[in-house]
């Protein structure tokens, strides 16, 4: 489907390539779903791109967690990711000063050379995001800083003042294309929805078809809801990775997702 007529007028309203280039992908496969790759082998991430590839968006990475790392097989599992037409998301929360920020950025797994956007914390304050855009400068890259404004655990510290200090601030930076939300809560998304208007996109974790606590403090709501309530992209991991058929687990996110989108824009 095109991305306009999908997306209606968040399309409209967005004003960063790298929105647009993750509606376009969204668009393109009917779904909303960022698949959060948290598999500690190379083969295993392998699998899953060939078996998930069709039915999601973006692949969210933690890559300092996989056992067997290389620099090689990290190149391979990127191209594959490329050629499944999926953007990749490395949900690194960096929150240090901006210039260790962008230090960061290189290093032993140097995120900035093909990471296309990354998550951090603004309890450093707003020159973080200067850090990161400044280490995709680095290496002749453009990528997209989503602030966390919400997590999905329980008893995190995010609360609503601080919220709505994280929306403030990242509304008006280019360099921040979207918010991370909380996806077990309704009715929490739909107030950031309303504080953060039309422009800019809301990624949420913490979304599970089968809703309700998870292991260690993680809460899950339903995929469909939470698109209802206002995100643009469901992160799911065990929902699909655990699963004993991820093709099928990754095409009824997909499908409960894309659901959403079209009701939302009736
Ligand atoms: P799960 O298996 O669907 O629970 O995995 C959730 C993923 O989303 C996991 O990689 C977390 O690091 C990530 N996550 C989260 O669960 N909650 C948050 O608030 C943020 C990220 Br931010």
């Amino acid at each position: 489907m095109d991305p306009e007529g999908a997306w209606g007028a968040r399309w409209q309203a967005a004003s960063s390539a790298m929105a647009k280039r993750y509606m376009t992908v969204a668009a393109e496969k009917q779904s909303l779903v960022c698949l959060a790759a948290d598999r500690n082998t190379m083969a295993g991430l392998m699998d899953l791109i060939a078996a998930v590839g069709p039915h999601v968006a973006a692949l969210k990475t933690h890559v300092d967690l996989v056992d067997d790392w290389s620099p090689e097989a990290w190149g391979d599992f990127c191209k594959a990711a490329h050629e499944a037409n999926l953007l990749i998301f490395e949900d690194r929360k960096f929150a240090d000063i901006g210039g260790i920020s962008r230090a960061q950025m290189a290093g032993q797994f140097d995120i900035r050379s093909w990471s296309d956007l990354v998550t951090a914390h603004l309890i450093s304050g707003p020159d973080i995001v200067d850090g990161l855009q400044a280490g995709w400068s680095d290496v002749g890259r453009e990528g997209g800083v989503l602030l966390l404004a919400q997590m999905s655990s329980r008893g995190n510290l995010l609360n609503p003042a601080y919220t709505d200090e994280v929306v403030a601030k990242g509304q008006v930076h280019p360099g921040v294309f979207g918010f991370i939300g909380n996806g077990s809560r309704p009715g929490e998304l739909a107030a950031l929805r309303a504080n953060v208007g039309e422009e800019k996109l809301i990624w949420t974790p913490g979304v599970n078809l089968a809703v309700g606590d998870g292991a260690m403090g993680q809460r899950y709501g339903d995929p469909k809801e939470a698109v209802l309530a206002g995100s643009d992209c469901v992160i799911v991991g065990s929902g699909i990775h655990k699963a004993d058929d991820p093709a099928k687990a990754a095409k009824a996110y997909a499908e409960a997702s894309w659901a959403g989108l079209m009701e939302r824009n009736r």
